[in-house]
């Protein structure tokens, strides 16, 4: 069974529901794909989550659900898309590997919170 939130390393800094899509992989450009994912940021990673049907989760982790994906926030680049995306609120996250990833949301507050709180996160990293 999936470990319970408390056993787990790192604490959650941040957690919520955005639009992602990835844009490229290794360097390669990908064809845009937008869906719902549950989006957890703890330690070093940002950890996507496939979206629930139905009412928000009470916690952080939908219950009996596993990671998508996870991505190392070591050395990445974070900024606003400006040209990546005809949506608003729009973050683009580069990875050293080259992966690319946009997340957005309908709230402008949100995002910009999201984009401090990353932001915060790769700073801390980058002084490590
Ligand atoms: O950057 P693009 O290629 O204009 O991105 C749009 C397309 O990926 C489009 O899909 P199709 O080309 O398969 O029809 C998506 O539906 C759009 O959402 C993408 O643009 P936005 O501006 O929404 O990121």
């Amino acid at each position: 069974s999936p470990p319970h939130p408390s056993d787990l390393p790192h604490e959650v800094e941040k957690a919520g529901q955005l639009n992602k899509t990835k844009i490229a992989e290794g360097g390669r450009k990908l064809r845009k794909s937008w869906g719902v994912s549950w989006v957890v940021l703890a330690g070093n990673s940002l950890v996507f989550y496939k979206d629930l049907k139905g009412p928000a989760p009470a916690s952080w982790r939908p219950a009996s659900s596993r990671p998508e994906s996870s991505v190392d926030l070591r050395g990445a680049v974070l900024e606003r898309a400006r040209d990546l995306s005809s949506k608003k609120n729009v973050i683009h996250l580069r990875t050293v590997t080259g992966n690319e990833f946009l997340l957005q949301s309908d709230s402008e507050a949100e995002i910009q919170d999201w984009h401090q709180t990353i932001k915060g996160v790769i700073r801390r990293l980058d002084r490590e």
